[in-house]
């Protein structure tokens, strides 16, 4: 619902003399890149697809159909972090919608930052669905919509949270971690490309420096410290969350660096694409540390083609070294390493909040 409305805002932004076809193209690009797939089958063609079949290929098609959508796992956070921070109170319908908007916001930072990543990474699918870029009529417009989605978080937070004793922080937060993930995607991308390839530079501490910067400061510390401004915080005296976000969001990028090469397509919605482009992913840097020296000749001669012959020399070295074994042993250790660090936080409210964060991606298959 709070999407609903938010949509419709920005199709009626009296800042724009909207054209029926300029609304409709904004309409299906928020649909394609917010939400996912899900909507681009309206509820009657839903309905009248699901009379049609038999109860097995009917939850077949349900899962297919909600497999493309979104996970919303960083909005949604939003909500779940402002309740428990209110401890089990009621909201109001008000609180409500603010966080859901704000929950919104992120989904929208998101889009942006996805629809000009997958034309860097020229990735092929998306939440199930071709990159949106790759949509016959789209192409390079996905850049200037990359721009507006970019504008719309800011044309929400004027439209809603103007009057609000935190606005300004709110403002302030959604540029300064717009800008720490942009330098992230930077380092990500010049890493890659600066010059010839060059696999002795990737290090872990390298890793860990890209990954902090593009994805844990707005998938981990963003969603909290939305809710954090919400109930009233002061950001400077909460630091201890944020070194805990940001160490989650770590371990959370290494799960997508693992997913991109061991998960199944289907599950995960997008094809890995992270050894054709040559990526400083952590499955390279834990290979580098431990092949022989025939096996990293491999590695170099294979590493950041994208023929399928070279992809599948890389693959199945990752399977000979037992990369996944590796990653296993890793994720349990992150998981007991966060644990710790969250029980030695003082306030219960704060504990709750980051217990359910890791919850929700623990172990996760896509
Ligand atoms: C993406 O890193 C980071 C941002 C800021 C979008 P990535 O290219 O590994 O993401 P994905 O695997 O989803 O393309
Ligand atoms: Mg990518
Ligand atoms: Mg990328
Ligand atoms: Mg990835």
């Amino acid at each position: 619902d709070v999407y609903s409305t938010l949509k419709s805002d920005l199709l009626q932004d009296p800042s724009f003399e909207f054209t029926h076809e300029s609304r409709q193209w904004l309409e299906r690009m928020l649909d394609y890149n917010v939400r996912g797939g899900e909507r681009s089958l309206s509820l009657s063609d839903i309905s009248s697809k699901l009379n049609q079949l038999t109860s097995n290929t009917c939850v077949l098609f349900c899962s297919v159909l909600f497999c493309s959508a979104g996970k919303l796992n960083r909005g949604l956070s939003v909500v779940d972090s402002y309740k428990l921070l209110k401890q089990g109170k009621e909201l109001t319908d008000k609180e409500t919608f603010l966080a859901c908007a704000l929950g919104w916001c992120i989904e929208w930072l998101q889009a942006y930052f996805l629809v000009l990543d997958d034309i860097m990474d020229n990735s092929v699918t998306r939440r199930g669905q071709p990159c949106w870029f790759r949509q016959p009529k789209v192409g390079m417009i996905a850049i200037n919509d990359g721009i507006l989605l970019r504008n719309h978080i800011h044309r929400i937070l004027k439209k809603h949270f103007k009057g609000m004793p935190y606005y300004v922080d709110l403002v302030d937060l959604f540029n300064e971690v717009e800008f720490q993930t942009a330098c992230g995607q930077m380092i990500d991308l010049i890493t890659t490309f600066d010059g010839e390839k060059d696999l002795s530079k990737y290090s872990l501490q390298i890793h860990r420096r890209i990954v902090q910067y593009k994805t844990a400061y707005y998938s981990f510390y963003l969603p909290v410290a939305c809710a954090l401004l919400m109930a009233g915080e002061n950001l400077e005296s909460h630091t201890g969350v944020k070194d805990v976000l940001i160490d989650m969001g770590i371990y959370f990028q290494v799960q997508d660096d693992y997913l991109d090469c061991f998960a199944d397509p289907e599950t995960l919605g997008k094809i890995g694409t992270d050894i054709e482009d040559f990526k400083c992913s952590w499955l390279v840097v834990k290979a580098l540390e431990r092949c022989s020296e025939e096996q990293t000749k491999i590695l170099y001669e294979n590493y950041g083609k994208s023929e399928p012959s070279n992809v599948a020399k890389v693959k199945a070295l990752y399977k000979e070294i037992d990369l996944e074994a590796v990653f296993m042993e890793y994720e349990r250790e992150s998981y007991e390493k966060l644990t710790k660090l969250i029980e030695a936080h003082q306030s219960k409210e704060i504990q709750a909040v980051l217990k359910s964060f890791l919850a929700k991606i623990y172990k996760r298959q896509k």
